[in-house]
């Protein structure tokens, strides 16, 4: 179900933007944000747990989710999406995966261009002086405490009004800038500045895919919406772009739209 025009364009492009968000992990069986979260954390809302004033609030309650969620990431593996996207990369002669997630798959599936905008779960900082503490740093306390001031520790996070790392930032929105595709996965699209990069990229000229079996912001704004899991839409884009299968109906094309971005 990959329009044939969405197939041509893929085969001659150069400089290729994915932006990813929890929708890709959720295969993985990692719970999405704004959707029903499971198990221990039912009663609490993300944009009440993610924030520096949460954590100032309950350090240990903060921990201890993140500590639950990081255990989740280690213990689940990438799934098709991530080894589709991994594999595009092959393809592409500029390839950039800008990622809202935290949670390294990504990488762990092989990719190799990524911009973790979020930061990664995985590594731990000091909350007063910002500086990464290796593991075996820390020590018993919940949440430990930094090796070197005795500030409180934290995961190398962006948490609700915080700075986006600012060099990578600017490398994504340079990527969608000079982008001729962009694909906006599994992601909302309504946490900033993250969500303005399609937007970025079509004022700039590019053709916006999105993948995301729900609609989001940027649904009638993209020139192709491939509505499905990414976990089974990616490999079918992969195999019907660079594979041996044959194109499909343009039913999901927005024609208006396309010619208007490459106008
Ligand atoms: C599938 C699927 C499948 C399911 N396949 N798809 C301008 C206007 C208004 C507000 C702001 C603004 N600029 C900044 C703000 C404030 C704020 C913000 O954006 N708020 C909005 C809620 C409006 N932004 C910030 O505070 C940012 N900082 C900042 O801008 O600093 C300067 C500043 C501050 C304050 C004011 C002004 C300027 C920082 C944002 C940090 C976000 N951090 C989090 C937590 C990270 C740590 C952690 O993991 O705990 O990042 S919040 C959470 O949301 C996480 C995600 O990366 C992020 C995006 O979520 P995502 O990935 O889109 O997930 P979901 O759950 O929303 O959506 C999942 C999607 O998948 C759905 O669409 C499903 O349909 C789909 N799906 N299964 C494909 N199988």
């Amino acid at each position: 179900m990959i329009p044939a025009t969405l197939i041509t364009h893929l085969q001659a492009a150069r400089r290729i933007v994915v932006l990813t968000g929890a929708g890709v992990s959720a295969e993985s069986g990692v719970p999405t944000f704004r959707e029903a979260q499971t198990g221990l954390w039912t009663r609490y809302r993300p944009e009440d747990l993610a924030t520096p004033e949460a954590f100032l609030r309950n350090p240990k309650l903060i921990w201890d989710w993140y500590s639950w969620r990081k255990k989740l990431v280690t213990e689940v593996q990438p799934n098709p999406g991530h080894y589709a996207l991994a594999e595009i990369e092959n393809y592409i002669a500029t390839f950039t995966l800008v990622t809202q997630n935290v949670d390294g798959l990504h990488q762990r599936a092989g990719s190799h261009n990524v911009l973790e905008l979020h930061g990664n779960i995985l590594r731990t900082k000091c909350f007063d002086e910002g500086t990464l503490v290796a593991k075996g740093d820390e020590n018993g306390s919940v949440p430990p405490r930094c090796p070197r001031c005795g500030g409180l520790l934290r995961p190398d996070v962006v948490w609700f009004g915080e700075l986006l790392p600012s060099d990578v930032l600017r490398q994504a929105m340079q990527a969608a800038q000079t982008c001729d595709t962009f694909f906006s996965v599994g992601t909302s699209a309504l946490v900033q500045p993250a969500a303005a990069l399609p937007w970025l990229a079509l004022e700039h000229g590019a053709v916006v895919v999105e993948v995301n079996p729900q609609a989001t912001p940027l649904t009638d704004h993209a020139a192709y919406v491939l509505p499905g899991p990414s976990g089974v839409v990616l490999p079918e884009l992969v195999r019907a772009v660079w594979g041996k299968n044959s194109p499909s109906t343009d039913e999901n094309h927005h024609p208006g739209r396309s010619e208007a971005n490459h106008s």
